[in-house]
């Protein structure tokens, strides 16, 4: 091989390396142009370093000279390249930059106008002196059924009324589903906890409703239990009044309307007035004494209010959102605006 061709070669080398090296944009892509070039076994500095001897004899001190001179420039190109990579290599480029440019802002993230809005709630009924209590989502028979005096053939445990997850009762499994109120919780307090409560319990729930604009299959309730000696009718209409105006602000306008719940007697259903009609966003009523006996208290000692408001009602009235839809379509633009 004549002396020049392999003096191209190391040059080539040298240029293409040093290329690959600084352009190179992360650990891993380093790391391949270093095998490319490096490579102890194929790599290519190892194949011109082959290629010495072919160069005749008398040309081979110069030809060695040279290929020293590669390896160490390539071996210099990769350190520094590293280097650059590790981080405070930053502070040593002297690379140029402008720093009047704009930069690119990072985009702030927010929390769901449900969060907010549940945070909202708990502010809210905690001023009224109700504490937080939780509950499971996956519910069995007795706390999402039979303690709220639901008996066995009602039809609110029908299949087509609840998600059931596959239960095998032959094989001792007892059938569950995802909880369809939070009137769950009500029943969980009170198993654990001697009157008083004065409780709130805020989470997601769950029912094969048809979406459209006010349902959607998974919604948030936020239950509210207070059992005392001598809780009244009264006090329930006070503390829903009292908090749908801290709520709304006293701009919005409430009724109640007799209705039926089988672990509250009487009943009512909470509406509010939006663009000339009522709109329901909750349940609520004077605890039933079976309830009571269900877990234990005596309803000749003990009387009580229960309410169970939808949560994504009210943050639809307060942020004038038509469609529930429009909460769980994860659009950021749309999110964004709360
Ligand atoms: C209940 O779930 C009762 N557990 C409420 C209750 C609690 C009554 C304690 C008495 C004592 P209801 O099924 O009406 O009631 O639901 C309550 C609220 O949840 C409704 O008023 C509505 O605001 C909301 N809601 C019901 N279904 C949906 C749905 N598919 N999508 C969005 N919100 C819903």
């Amino acid at each position: 091989m004549a002396l020049q061709t392999f003096l191209d070669e190391c040059d080539r080398l040298a240029q293409e390396a040093t290329q690959a090296f600084a352009g190179a944009s992360s650990p891993a892509a380093l790391e391949e142009a270093r095998i490319e070039f490096l490579g102890a076994r194929s790599g290519r500095m190892k194949a011109v370093q082959g290629l010495l001897g072919a160069v005749p004899g008398p040309e081979k001190p110069v030809a060695g000279k040279r290929l020293n001179e590669t390896k160490n420039a390539v071996q210099v190109a990769f350190d520094q390249a590293k280097e650059r990579q590790s981080g405070d290599g930053a502070v040593k480029t002297t690379e140029s930059f402008d720093v009047t440019l704009p930069g690119t802002r990072p985009r702030l993230g927010k929390l769901h106008p449900i969060t907010q809005t549940i945070e909202e709630l708990k502010d809210i009924m905690g001023r009224l002196g109700f504490t937080v209590a939780e509950g499971p989502e996956i519910e069995d028979d007795r706390h999402n059924f039979e303690g709220l005096n639901i008996p066995p053939e009602h039809p609110a445990r029908h299949p087509r009324d609840n998600f059931y997850l596959v239960g095998d009762e032959s094989a001792g499994l007892p059938p569950l589903l995802m909880r369809s109120q939070t009137s769950t919780v009500q029943i969980r307090v009170m198993e654990s906890t001697p009157p008083p409560v004065r409780i709130i319990s805020l989470g997601r729930v769950y029912r094969p409703d048809e979406a459209d604009p006010t349902h959607y299959p998974m919604f948030h309730q936020m239950e509210g239990l207070w059992v005392d000696q001598r809780v009244t009718m009264a006090d329930l209409k006070s503390v829903i009044r009292l908090f749908a105006k801290s709520y709304f602000g006293g701009e919005v306008e409430i009724r109640f309307r007799p209705s039926f719940f089988p672990f509250t007697e009487p009943s009512v259903e909470v509406d509010y007035l939006w663009n000339g009609r009522w709109i329901e966003f909750g349940g609520a009523g004077m605890v039933d004494p079976n309830v009571f006996r269900a877990v234990g208290y005596d309803p000749e000692q003990v009387t009580g209010f229960a309410f169970g408001l939808g949560v994504e009602r009210l943050c639809m009235r307060r942020h004038r959102i038509a469609d529930i839809r429009d909460l769980f379509a994860n659009d950021v633009r749309f999110l964004g605006q709360f």
